[in-house]
């Protein structure tokens, strides 16, 4: 009962930091007016607005930046790693109720799909834990170096809606941050190379296209991974927030070609710069490519409240 009047007040604070008109439909028209926004709670007795509601203010905000939402939070067993090899990750998705989560839908065929990548995006890795159905613990084992990463779940609980919940994971010893990153369209992996066409642009659309090939041929014998020819993880710099990418076409519909090109669609939400981690299969190994992209466009609407957006600019 809590849960719609959390998200309109939140869904209310959004919009009050970032001056952002939140598409939440004619139903929740109060929700816009600043004198009533944060404090009205007529919304939780009008059934049938509540589920419009819940649904714009998640899609508001790209998955990831959250630990929790929707009633659900991600918890990490530990949060902090010492030095070594090898490390197992324990965590839990605890539900409305703060009961653990023990059944979800299968996804990409997957419970649930876990992203860790480091801070400075030195380091990224793409697992699928072992879920004990018992007591909805999950567990991985990973490879991290030292630094700050994020942790990332991707999962639908059953008889919930998609979410990506995210938390922070030190792990101890000596390193060194990265550079600033620069765009970046081919990616060697091995003897591999892969090459990236497309542009983003903020609020828009955009066609990705990537391009494999091993040792200068084009490889058309690409095998599925994850229900499709590739999966591409889109994360955005600055805050790592996770961007759904969609594949064109799947492996088993007749047109789509295993290669040498493979085509997603994404939307990124602002103008600036993203990583995005191309998992492909050939010879039964999953490789990973990654890209640095920059978006342009006026994406940059989420300005100071009053501040005109040129003045954003004023930097460049
Ligand atoms: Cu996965």
């Amino acid at each position: 009962m809590n849960t719609p009047v959390r998200l309109a007040g939140f869904a209310a604070a959004v919009a009050a930091v970032f001056g952002v008109a939140l598409l939440v439909g004619a139903t929740v028209g109060p929700v816009s007016d600043p004198a009533g926004s944060t404090h009205d709670s007529d919304h939780s007795g009008a059934s049938g607005s509540e589920d419009s509601t819940e649904v714009s203010a998640a899609e508001d905000i790209p998955g990831g930046l959250m630990t929790s939402g929707n009633g659900y939070s991600l918890a990490l067993g530990e949060v902090n790693l010492a030095p070594g090899e090898d490390r197992e990750l324990t965590f839990v998705i605890n539900g409305p109720g703060g009961v653990p989560v023990t059944e979800y839908d299968v996804e990409h065929e997957k419970e649930l799909h876990l992203i860790a990548v480091r801070r400075d995006f030195t380091g990224y890795q793409h697992i699928h834990p072992v879920l004990d159905e018992n007591t909805g613990i999950w567990s991985a084992d990973v490879d991290l170096t030292p630094g700050t990463w994020r942790i990332l779940t991707d999962f639908v609980p059953t008889g919930g809606e998609p979410l990506t919940l995210g938390a922070d994971l030190a792990v101890g010893g000596e390193f060194l941050p990265a550079a600033p990153a620069v765009d970046n369209r081919i990616a060697v992996v091995g003897d591999y190379e892969v090459t990236l066409d497309g542009d983003l642009r903020a609020g828009e659309d955009a066609t990705l296209t990537v391009t494999v090939t091993k040792d200068g041929e084009p490889v058309t014998d690409l095998q599925p991974y994850l229900g499709a020819y590739g999966h591409l993880v889109a994360l955005r710099a600055g805050d790592l927030a996770y961007l759904h990418v969609h594949p064109d076409g799947t492996p088993d519909d007749g047109t789509t070609r295993p290669g040498p090109e493979v085509v997603f669609h994404t939307d990124v939400p602002s103008a600036g710069r993203y990583h995005l981690y191309l998992d492909f299969r050939h010879d039964g190994v999953v490789r990973t490519a990654a890209f640095t992209l920059t978006a342009d466009g006026a994406g940059d609407a989420h300005a100071e409240p009053g501040v005109p957006a040129e003045h954003s600019h004023s930097g460049r």
